[in-house]
């Protein structure tokens, strides 16, 4: 396993997959969300978790994230070249990354290489990056991308150990219900008690929220009515190729229950 993990990088086979994120009430398609995929050497497909170990070493995380990036940008200007509106795309970003030198000056160049709006970009990170050595680094590395017009997304929302105070100091456009509370919806009081306060807090602060992990038609309700309006789940798609994505588009696959009905 650690031996395949540590080829992976290297191979064809380490490649973004995108999952739609979208309006719960309209469901028209908003953006995506870059979510690593490996085809291992029997064709099947696996995920970040399954790889977990290779994530462990600094130098090939930093290697995959690297070829992730690469691939996603590359896949955004095809898109752009085709004229397929793809709204943006989030990619995720570990705290070890923001922590080793110039990576907001790199994704800043990369983008200005391949000649990609900045705005097309959100970049996904969890509380953790804010804890610890080199958060002054990490605040200044968000803000440099922010003031140039990437949005910053505090993914997993509610799971970490960041205080709210974090939410003033650091530049969040977007806060990501984590999945964990959207599964307990409708089965335990607390996880809805903290999904709830999570949209006002967003609502509060003018941040946009985003729930993660919809998987039930009732579980979309719950947050339509607390006033959540963006969203992303299996409910609606689970993440495809870069050869899905134009379809999809085309046909706005991004529909709930509401959508269907309105
Ligand atoms: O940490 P982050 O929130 O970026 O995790 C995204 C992961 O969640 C991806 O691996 C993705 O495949 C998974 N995911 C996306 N939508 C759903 C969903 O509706 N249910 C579950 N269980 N997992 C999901
Ligand atoms: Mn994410």
């Amino acid at each position: 396993m650690m031996f395949l993990a540590r080829r992976a990088p290297l191979g064809d086979d380490m490649l973004p997959h995108y999952q739609p994120k979208g309006d719960l009430r309209t469901g028209s398609i908003v953006g995506f969300e870059a979510l690593l995929r490996w085809r291992d050497s029997a064709g099947g497909l696996r995920r970040p978790a399954e790889i977990a170990e290779a994530f462990e070493d600094p130098a090939l995380s930093a290697a995959i994230s690297e070829r992730i990036i690469g691939r996603t940008l590359a896949d955004m200007r095809l898109w752009l070249d085709a004229a397929v509106d793809f709204g943006h795309v989030a990619i995720n970003v570990a705290a070890s990354e923001f922590r080793s030198g110039q990576f907001a000056e790199e994704l800043l160049a990369k983008l200005e290489d391949a000649n990609i709006p900045p705005e097309r970009l959100q970049v996904e990170v969890t509380e953790t990056v804010f804890l610890g050595r080199g958060a002054n680094h990490v605040e200044q590395a968000l803000r440099l991308l922010n003031d140039a017009g990437v949005r910053i997304a505090l993914d997993d929302f509610g799971t970490g150990y960041a205080s709210l105070a974090q939410l003033m100091h650091f530049p969040v456009d977007v806060l990501k219900i984590d999945k964990s509370f959207v599964r307990e919806i409708g089965r335990k009081g607390d996880a809805e008690a903290i999904t709830k306060a999570i949209v006002n807090l967003g609502h509060s602060l003018g941040i946009e929220v985003v729930a993660e992990g919809i998987e039930t038609g009732e579980q979309e309700l719950y947050l339509l009515g607390l006033g959540c309006r963006m969203g992303q789940g299996h409910l609606y798609s689970r993440a495809v190729p870069s050869e899905a994505v134009a379809l999809m588009l085309a046909r706005q696959m991004l529909r709930g229950p509401l959508a269907r009905s309105a």
